[in-house]
């Protein structure tokens, strides 16, 4: 079935979410504040609002893909959001998601948030992945339209949901990359070469690690912190030794430092039987 839909903002992420609607077969119209970067939307056949109303006006699903929440509530200001749906996929705060709900809802529109979990060149592909919340009526009724992007999953009623579980995911790529940054300074600072270590050691080394992980989501979730696998005073003995095996190499354990002082932080409470699970409770 061909929707009606318009996006707001044709930035990297924008044109091509833009773009995966037309593919899908969707009448696409498209506002961009610098009116240029439509041009390969419209040849592509995209229709082009002189105004964010006009664009508002068009559809009633209009999508949102912009730097930042300030400049979404900046675009919306004028717009006439009576029946209308607002997706907006601009990342930001769960805070900011829920004011902006408060303030759609104020004017007449539902509001559903979104956390795009991909870059660019995933949209439309295998693994794009895009989490949504708020308005579960809005969400069932445009879920059609909406997996031509990404596939959609509803993560709850609370607009912000959907950002809080994005920065989530977030947060775990971060560590991922802290992890990365120092195994491969101290491999460097050994004269190994990262080519080999990266691909051949890391990698199947942290997919077997990450296989474990559902387990600790059932200690986190439960707080039974009692292991039988390895403790946080062996793991307080081990993180020390690293750390000096760093200074040893001449290599700064920076992004490691933290961890160890949580880890210290709960063995110095005499909890140095439980699992590293237990840390969550330091946090
Ligand atoms: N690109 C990515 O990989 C990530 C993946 C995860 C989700 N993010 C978020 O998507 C939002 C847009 O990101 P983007 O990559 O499309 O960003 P840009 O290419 O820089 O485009 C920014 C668009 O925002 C428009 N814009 C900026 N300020 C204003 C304003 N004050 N009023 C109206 N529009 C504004 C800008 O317009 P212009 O500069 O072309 O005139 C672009 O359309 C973002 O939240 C990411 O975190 C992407």
């Amino acid at each position: 079935m061909s929707d009606n839909i318009s996006v707001l903002g044709l930035g990297l992420m924008g044109t091509a979410l833009a773009e995966s609607l037309l593919a899908a077969g969707h009448q696409v119209t498209v506002w961009n504040r610098t009116p240029a970067k439509a041009e390969p939307l419209l040849a592509k056949g995209a229709k082009q609002a002189a105004t964010p109303e006009e664009a508002v006006a068009a559809s009633p699903l209009v999508i949102a893909c912009l730097l930042d929440y300030p400049s979404v509530k900046a675009t919306l200001e004028g717009a006439p959001l009576e029946g209308r749906v607002i997706a907006n996929l601009t990342t930001g705060r769960p805070s900011e998601a829920r004011e902006t709900a408060e303030w759609v809802a104020g004017r007449g529109g539902e509001y559903v948030d979104g956390g795009i979990m991909a870059v660019p060149p995933m949209i439309a592909q295998p693994g794009a992945l895009i989490l949504y919340s708020g308005s579960r009526t809005a969400f069932e009724r445009y879920e059609g339209a909406l997996s031509a992007m990404a596939e959609p999953r509803f993560t709850g009623d609370d607009p912000g949901m959907a950002p809080l579980l994005d920065l989530a995911m977030l947060t775990g790529m971060y560590g991922q990359i802290a992890g990365l940054l120092e195994a491969a300074a101290l491999v460097r600072s050994a004269g190994y070469p990262l080519t080999d270590f990266v691909p051949s050691l890391l990698v199947p080394w942290l997919n077997a690690m990450a296989a474990q992980q559902p387990q600790w989501a059932e200690k986190m979730a439960s707080g039974d912190h009692s292991t039988q696998v390895s403790n946080l005073e062996i793991n307080r003995a081990g993180v020390a030794n690293l750390v000096q095996t760093f200074y040893e190499q001449g290599v700064k354990p920076d992004l490691l430092l933290p961890l160890k002082a949580v880890i210290d932080q709960r063995t110095a409470r005499g909890l140095g039987h439980e699992g590293l699970s237990g840390l969550i409770e330091e946090l």
